[in-house]
């Protein structure tokens, strides 16, 4: 490659106009790469599931005319049914009315007859000549089915637009269930701020793979993202700086409900995180009175850590916490209140556990469950009862884990130089940063999050998370370029059963995945380890 083509060749936004270009010039490649019309091969599908039985010589195709039928008189069931109806309309082009009848023809969602092996999240999908029957014991059953068959469907079915079919789907039975109930992606809105749309949409992605929690990281030193009543300069004047200078910005509680409430329809749990005592600045800029000296902080923009700490020996920082926390709560259906703790190395080591012992019970009084980064796992802290450690050390021994875990806690494996979305991916890749090292796909994957830490057992092995700190990544392209293909990974760890772990096996999938996401206009990290479906090699 000529010097200027070199160069050009390792910006990303270069590489990924160059591949558009080498596919839209061929017109053989551009069938399968811009949409192909293949369907799967039965069972070919991420997060691999649990069992795959294909039936040789069936198929169903989806007729003009067909409906889909839910449960009768299940509101869960017609909800999944109107989701699948809606992401089937675009590119089929077809009126797909949603009946509640319970009749097994067309697309069928049922919540009677699934083997009792699928558990809560679980579903047993059949595919026969006559139609295409999933059922389960919950909606959230129901709703992983259909990931599973919009990935039996060719990949052009993603498209936007109205596209020619046949939409055919091979015969034969899936059951399936999750490893993990807890599997976890995290989006860092506070070192730059991401608005609704963006987080919607990273919603509509993530659910593809199974993925059933979202984290918002929403207060760090560059900015608080989230209106709080009881203290309005926080995002007044705390939400106005990100990382480099720009103008921030924060959600309003109603567009946060809006999110929790968008997330929950596709079963997705949202989890808010207030990071404390550290990670402050932008909280101890906005209050004078939560800095031990009593002055207000400057605005800070930079990418710094571990400078910030609320002042753990003043009764305001509690009053401030308790506010806080009990708003965000009352915000937050789900079972977790994230509450940080991690480079608390401003924070008096001393006065770290105690901060930590009064904060936890707060979060309990609230009704919610405390999850931190494992750094909360320090022994002078004690248990609270049902706690999640998140795990973002680089290690495969943490004495500090392992001791919190034998006192109870439980773990949610983020382990930074495998799980972390915000590293580089080699030396060419554009956004991101390096400090736990370069993280390609296969070291994404090629790990097992029950036995990666010394002493901690699988049974206190709650999931996996795949966080997306954002100090080098601003726009959505380069979020989704960070994430895929590396959380399809991730989730395939925290669904699939661990004799199912096979790089080879896994790479084939993931390069059919390629076409799926040129149809969703998602722009991916075409990682060299892979070879990607209508590209040669
Ligand atoms: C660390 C740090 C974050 C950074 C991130 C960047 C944790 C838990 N604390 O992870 O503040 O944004 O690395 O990769």
């Amino acid at each position: 490659m000529a010097p200027i083509l070199a160069r050009l060749w390792r910006s990303w936004p270069a590489r990924i106009a160059a591949v558009s270009v080498l596919v839209l010039g061929a017109g053989a490649v551009t069938l399968t790469t811009r949409g192909g019309t293949a369907p799967a091969p039965m069972g070919e599908v991420l997060p691999v599931p649990v069992s795959v039985r294909p039936a040789a010589d069936i198929s169903y195709t989806l007729a003009p005319d067909a409906a889909v039928h839910t449960e009768a008189g299940s509101a869960e069931a017609a909800q999944v049914g109107a989701y699948l109806a809606g992401l089937l309309r675009p590119s089929t082009g077809y009126a797909l009315p949603v009946v509640q009848d319970g009749q097994e023809s067309g697309v069928s969602l049922l919540l009677t007859g699934a083997d009792p092996v699928v558990g809560s999240e679980g579903y047993q999908l059949d595919v026969t000549e006559e139609a295409v029957v999933i059922r389960a014991r919950t909606g959230t059953g129901l709703f992983n089915g259909v990931q599973t068959l919009r990935q039996l469907l060719p990949p052009r079915i993603e498209s936007a637009t109205a596209v020619p079919g046949p939409w055919t789907v091979r015969g034969g039975r899936i059951v399936d269930y999750p490893r993990f109930p807890y599997r976890g992606a995290m989006l860092d809105v506070a070192r730059h701020f991401h608005p609704v749309e963006t987080v919607r949409r990273y919603i509509d992605r993530i659910v593809l793979y199974k993925i059933n929690h979202l984290h918002l990281h929403l207060s760090d030193d560059q900015g608080w993202r989230i209106a709080v009543d009881s203290r309005p300069r926080l995002t007044e004047y705390g939400g106005r700086t990100q990382v480099g200078g720009g103008p921030g910005g924060h959600y309003t509680k109603a567009q946060y409900r809006e999110i929790v409430e968008y997330a929950a329809q596709r079963h997705v749990t949202v989890v808010p995180e207030i990071d404390l005592p550290g990670h402050t600045n932008a909280v101890l800029a906005s209050y004078a009175e939560l800095n031990c000296d009593g002055k207000a902080r400057k605005p800070y923009t930079g990418t710094d850590v571990g400078f910030s700490t609320l002042c753990t020996t003043k009764e305001e920082s509690y009053a401030f916490v308790k506010d806080v926390l009990g708003e965000i709560a009352a915000l937050t259906p789900g079972p977790y209140l994230h509450i940080g703790g991690d480079e608390a190395t401003a924070t008096p080591p001393e006065r770290y556990a105690a901060f930590m012992n009064r904060v936890q019970p707060m979060v309990a009084a609230t009704g919610k469950t405390v999850m931190g980064w494992h750094q909360i796992g320090e022994p002078e802290v004690r248990h609270q009862e049902g706690r999640v450690l998140q795990y973002w050390g680089r290690t495969g021994a943490d004495p500090l884990v392992a001791g919190a875990v034998a006192k109870g806690a439980r773990v949610v494996m983020s382990p930074a130089n495998r799980a972390y979305l915000d590293m580089k991916y080699d030396e060419e890749t554009v956004p991101g940063q390096k400090w736990a090292g370069y993280v390609e796909v296969r070291d994404a994957y090629d790990w097992d999050p029950g036995s990666h830490l010394e002493d901690v057992p699988a049974s206190a092995v709650l999931g996996v998370e795949a966080p997306l700190w954002t100090e080098a990544i601003s726009t959505e392209k380069e979020i989704e370029y960070m994430a895929f293909p590396r959380l399809p990974a991730i989730a395939e760890l925290g669904w699939s059963p661990r004799a199912t772990h096979d790089w080879t096996a896994f790479a084939r999938r993931l390069g059919a995945q390629g076409p799926r996401w040129a149809a969703m206009d998602l722009g991916f990290h075409h990682s060299p380890q892979v070879t990607w479906d209508g590209q040669a090699g």
